[in-house]
This record gives C-alpha cells, sequence and structure tokens, in this order.
C-alpha cells in the first residue's frame, strides 16, 4: 500500500505538555515517527510517498474560518503578548460562564479555542497541522484513484479536534478531513471507524448530526479517561445522525477479546449502513505497555484487528493517530497493516 510521509513532521517539536501538575516533554514527540518509519519499512509495506499540497478550502469545510485564523495566528500573538512559555490555556467559557464572545486577548482567546491544557501550541505547530492534513489528503486521494488501501503516517494526530477546537495532542481533524474528502470525490456513505484508546470526540461532534458519515469509536469510558465529556454509549446522533454514531466505552485492563467483540459490533453496523468506503483512525495507544492508557492489546493481536478492519471488503484510509509507547507503536502499526493486507 501507499504509506505517505514527510519527514517535515519534527517541525512539531512543543517543549511542555501540562501533565500530573508539571510541564513534562510531550508524549506525542517526534521520534515516534521514527519506530513506525522502521517498522513498514522492515515489514515492507509498501511505497513511501511525499505528501502534496491541497487547497485549503479541503480542510475549510471541516473547522470553522475563525479557528483556523486562530490557529494560524496563535504562536504571533502569545509571543506580542510577552509570554515566556508555549501557548497553553488557563480559562475557559465553562458552565458558570457559558459566553460565546470571543475574547481580543489571547489568554481569553486561546481558552475559547481549547478543549484541554496540556497541549501547547509554539512556532511551528499550524504549520505542521496543515501539513498532516496534506498527508491525509493525498492517502486519501489514492482510494479516490482506484487504490484499494492507503497509509497517512501523519502526526499531529487528530481526532480530539473538533469544528472550532484543539486540544488532546490535535489540532486540524485528519480522519474527517479525509472523510469529507471521499464524499466529495464520489463516494456516499463513508464508514470512520476510532480505534485510538480515546474516544474521537472531535470526528464525532463534526458529523453528529449527519447521515453521510457513520462514526463508531472504542475507548476507555469516559468516567475513566480523556477526554471525559463525550464518548458515552447513548450518544448515538441527533437529526439526520441519528443511529449513525456508535461508541463502546471500554473500562481498565479490557483485552483483545472483549474489544474485538466490540469491533465486530461496529463492523456489523457499518454492513447494514451500506457503507462504500472505510476511513481508520489508527491510534495504537490501546497497547498494553502505553504509559498513558488502560487497554490490554499484544502486539501480535494487532494482526488480527488488521484482519478483522480487512473483513469489510471496503476500500480502505488508515489514518495515524496516537500510540506513546515509542518503541513499539511501529510493530503495532506494521502488524495492523500487515493483517489487513493479509486479509484483503
Ligand atoms: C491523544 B490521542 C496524560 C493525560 C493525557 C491527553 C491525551 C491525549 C490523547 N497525563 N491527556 O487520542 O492519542
Ligand atoms: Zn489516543
Amino acid at each position: 500500500m501507499k504509506i505517505v510521509f514527510s519527514p517535515d513532521h519534527v517541525n512539531h517539536n512543543t517543549k511542555t505538555e501540562l501533565s500530573g501538575g508539571q510541564l513534562v516533554t510531550p508524549y506525542e514527540c517526534a521520534s515516534r515517527m521514527d519506530y513506525v518509519s522502521q517498522a513498514l519499512q522492515q515489514y515492507q509495506l509498501g511505497d513511501v510517498v511525499a505528501p502534496r499540497a491541497f487547497p485549503r478550502s479541503h480542510v475549510e469545510k471541516i473547522h470553522s474560518h475563525d479557528y483556523l485564523e486562530f490557529l494560524d495566528n496563535c504562536w504571533q500573538q502569545w509571543q506580542a503578548a510577552g509570554m515566556q512559555g508555549e501557548a497553553m490555556p488557563s480559562v475557559w467559557p465553562s458552565r458558570s460562564m457559558p459566553s460565546t464572545h470571543i475574547p481580543k486577548n489571547i489568554d481569553g482567546k486561546i481558552g475559547y479555542y481549547a478543549l484541554a491544557a496540556e497541549t501547547a501550541i509554539s512556532a511551528n505547530t499550524a504549520q505542521s497541522a496543515w501539513l498532516a492534513a496534506d498527508i491525509a489528503l493525498t492517502a486519501t486521494d489514492y482510494i479516490v484513484q482506484g487504490e484499494a488501501c492507503a497509509f497517512a503516517q501523519a502526526r499531529p494526530p487528530g481526532h480530539h479536534a473538533s469544528k472550532d477546537q484543539y486540544g488532546g495532542y490535535c489540532f486540524i481533524n485528519n480522519a474527517a478531513v479525509a472523510a469529507q474528502y471521499l464524499l466529495d470525490n464520489g463516494y456516499q456513505k463513508v464508514a470512520l471507524m476510532d480505534v485510538d484508546f480515546h474516544h474521537g470526540n472531535g470526528t464525532q461532534a463534526i458529523f453528529y448530526d449527519r447521515d453521510d458519515v457513520f462514526f463508531s469509536s472504542i475507548h476507555g469510558d469516559p468516567f475513566d479517561a480523556f477526554p471525559h465529556f463525550l464518548g458515552h454509549a447513548e450518544e448515538i446522533g441527533e437529526g439526520e445522525g441519528i443511529g449513525y454514531n456508535l461508541n463502546h466505552p471500554l473500562p481498565p485492563g479490557t483485552p483483545y477479546s472483549t474489544w474485538a467483540t466490540k469491533l465486530d459490533e461496529s463492523l456489523v453496523a457499518f454492513r447494514s449502513y451500506g457503507a462504500d468506503v472505510l476511513v481508520v483512525s489508527l491510534g495504537l495507544d490501546t497497547f498494553e505497555h502505553d504509559p498513558i492508557s488502560f487497554f490490554k492489546i499484544k502486539t501480535e493481536e494487532y494482526l488480527q484487528m488488521g484482519q478483522q478492519l480487512a473483513s469489510l471488503g471496503l476500500p480502505t484510509v488508515f489514518i495515524m493517530e496516537g500510540g506513546y509507547a515509542v518503541e513499539d507503536i511501529g510493530y503495532n502499526t506494521a502488524n495492523v497493516l500487515k493483517g489487513f493486507l493479509q486479509q484483503a
């Protein structure tokens, strides 16, 4: 399969993440990609190709104009305000002050556009987010051109980013951009399967009232896991989207055997929906040794995950999301793709 990748992802190299009351080195770091590249090459999973630059209009179909303007200008405004560290929010339009006015001051504005505080923005953040979207679009265009599958080896990830909010290491929702691109190029019913450990709140919110993208996610129960405020099983969609949102929250310690039954339920739902293409938000943080997650999937079991996904028999674009056991995500990623190719 085609593997779309750019070494320029290293420009996204923030130094700080707010974690446990401290500023730590970000879990979502550049070296993750070295391990993925190495394993994909070792397993000979496909040719690595560079992304091409797509018009911004594809991303503007998913994110609001004012949000993208904020993303592009945040770092400059943060610096102009004399801030010493990387850009991060400390105040929000919260339950007791649910204002929709957008502050002019950057401390207020960044809180308006952030859904969480852990994720810093610095000099190259916006540029890197746009590059990741180009990687997703380039991979997705291979599907439009008739390839059976493609892998977007992108970072920063995207599934937490909503129409007008960033957070959870995500800025532009690469998987949502990919799904929309498929709809704009002849596909009519997109199945979007999010297998990252964390609920894809951004993707869910973007397609919640639509029937042209069926979003399903298997994730750590939001009572126990980030993003904490979305991802419950009773969230089934609204308006035209009712019935096209399927969440499987699972408890700490979940092994692959349990996880796999939930994937099967999603695949059954995708089949009766009549999906004509599959987008996979591929996070590898379901791994047993992931440092910030609590599922117990083993390296060999990712082969079965790939085989299960292939059983749908649909053109499939994989979009890289999380996975923080840095030295293991390469083999875990490679096993999903290998299992998929064996079965396909
Ligand atoms: C992004 B993706 C660690 C808490 C982690 C943010 C997690 C973002 C995950 N102290 N909070 O879905 O892999
Ligand atoms: Zn995750």
